[in-house]
């Protein structure tokens, strides 16, 4: 299909579904209310990543910065605090909270039309006339460059899920679902890649005996990451987590069902997150909270809460760099005797003779070699 035949029947489909997605947007965040927008199905497919990783080399709109030249005194700067399809829910300077277009060049300009404006990015918006006491709203005019980000790839192509923040709180459960600790690691990859301090938080504490915890915990700690372990059952951890989210801004990730929006209703009673039980976590389509969507905190700082993600997927990650998103490989990298050493089979391996004398944790090692060799858990 031509691009331009694709273009079509997207703005075709855009405008018949403009008003109802407009509403959905501004009732789910504020009410919260649920919505059965599937993400996925608005993705589009366009390019491979090859192309998009040479011309992030170039300098073309690396960290998502679309600048050019606009009419600032026309327009407002604001946070994107949603985005779905074509809209976002913009809170501008004034306290207003505006349901934005997007100003088309922008999409043009962009390297995929896909994550043009994410939750989280910090935007001009100019606002439009609206009569009487309908919505506010606006038009993105200008997207700022993004610093800290957490990206995954999805269907080929990268899923910016969350844009301008400065940590991530991986979220696992100890059980229901079940504990996968291996997908700490990829997460942990992830934040490293994004720019982006990873918190590790294991919920549902109250599901298994603490002691068996420890090993894990203590894995993180060992190395420069913080962790927390929490159960919004009994409040253990809350007090914790409470404090390292404040002042900060935050995005909440991990599997569906490990907790991550009752955890933040624990933090922070007053955002009533809607949550709910999952009979089969395998099953698809099966997420409570829909879309990313950013929330203050009257602690100051912000968080963001994302849907589950079953699989994640890295997005631009070669197998050659991945070293580099293990902090505790770095001291003993250089005593590799092959520049290229994969730190696998090779001898003379500074990685695997770490690994051996217990600098290296066996549990970071293998998620190492999981990741390398391409596995999805
Ligand atoms: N036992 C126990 N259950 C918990 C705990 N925290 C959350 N739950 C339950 O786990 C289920 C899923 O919680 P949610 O907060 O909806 O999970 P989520 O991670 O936001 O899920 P998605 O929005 O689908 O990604 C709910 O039934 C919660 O009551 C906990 O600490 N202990
Ligand atoms: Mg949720
Ligand atoms: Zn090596």
């Amino acid at each position: 299909m031509s691009s331009n035949r694709r273009k079509k029947r997207v703005e075709f489909r855009s405008n018949r579904q403009k008003r109802a997605r407009r509403n959905d947007l501004t009732r789910q965040v504020h009410s919260e209310a649920e919505v059965a927008e599937d993400l996925v199905s608005g993705e589009r497919v366009s390019g491979k990543g090859e192309l998009s990783r040479h011309r992030t080399v170039l300098g073309d709109d690396e960290g998502g910065g679309l600048r050019r030249d606009v009419d600032e005194s026309l327009c407002l700067p604001g946070r994107v605090l949603s985005s779905a399809g074509q809209y976002s829910l913009v809170q501008t300077e004034d306290g207003v909270f505006r349901e934005c277009t997007v100003r088309r060049v922008l999409r043009t300009l962009s390297r995929d039309g896909r994550n043009v404006v994410v939750t989280g990015d910090r935007v001009l918006v100019r606002p439009q006339e609206v009569a009487g006491d309908a919505t506010p709203q606006g038009v993105v005019e200008r997207v700022e460059p993004r610093t800290g980000t957490l990206s995954r790839t999805s269907q080929h192509r990268e899923h910016v899920i969350a844009a301008n923040i400065e940590q991530a709180l991986i979220v696992v459960s100890t059980d229901d679902p079940p504990l996968k600790p291996r997908l700490i690691d990829r997460f942990l990859v992830s934040a490293e890649r994004g720019g982006v301090a990873g918190i590790v938080c294991i919920n549902k504490a109250d599901l298994a005996d603490r002691l068996d915890l420890q090993p894990l915990i203590g894995r993180y700690t060992a190395l420069e990451y913080r962790a927390v372990l929490t159960s919004t059952v009994t409040g253990f951890g809350i007090a914790h987590l409470r404090q390292l989210l404040a002042g900060r801004t935050t995005v909440v990730s991990g599997q569906s069902g490990v907790g991550k929006s009752s955890l933040l209703n624990a933090v922070q009673p007053g955002l009533s997150l809607p949550t709910a039980a999952v009979s089969n976590w395998t099953q698809k389509g099966r997420h409570t909270t829909r879309r990313a969507v950013m929330h203050p905190l009257l602690s100051g700082g912000w968080v963001i809460d994302t849907p589950g993600i079953r699989q994640l997927e890295l997005w631009d990650v070669r197998p050659e760099e991945l070293e580099a998103w293990f902090p505790e490989f770095r001291p003993f990298v250089p005593r590799c005797r092959f520049p290229d050493c994969t730190h696998t089979h090779e001898g003379d391996c500074g990685v695997l003779a770490a690994v051996s004398s217990g600098l290296i944790s066996l549990e970071r090692y293998h998620s190492y070699c999981r990741l390398l060799a391409g596995d999805m858990d």
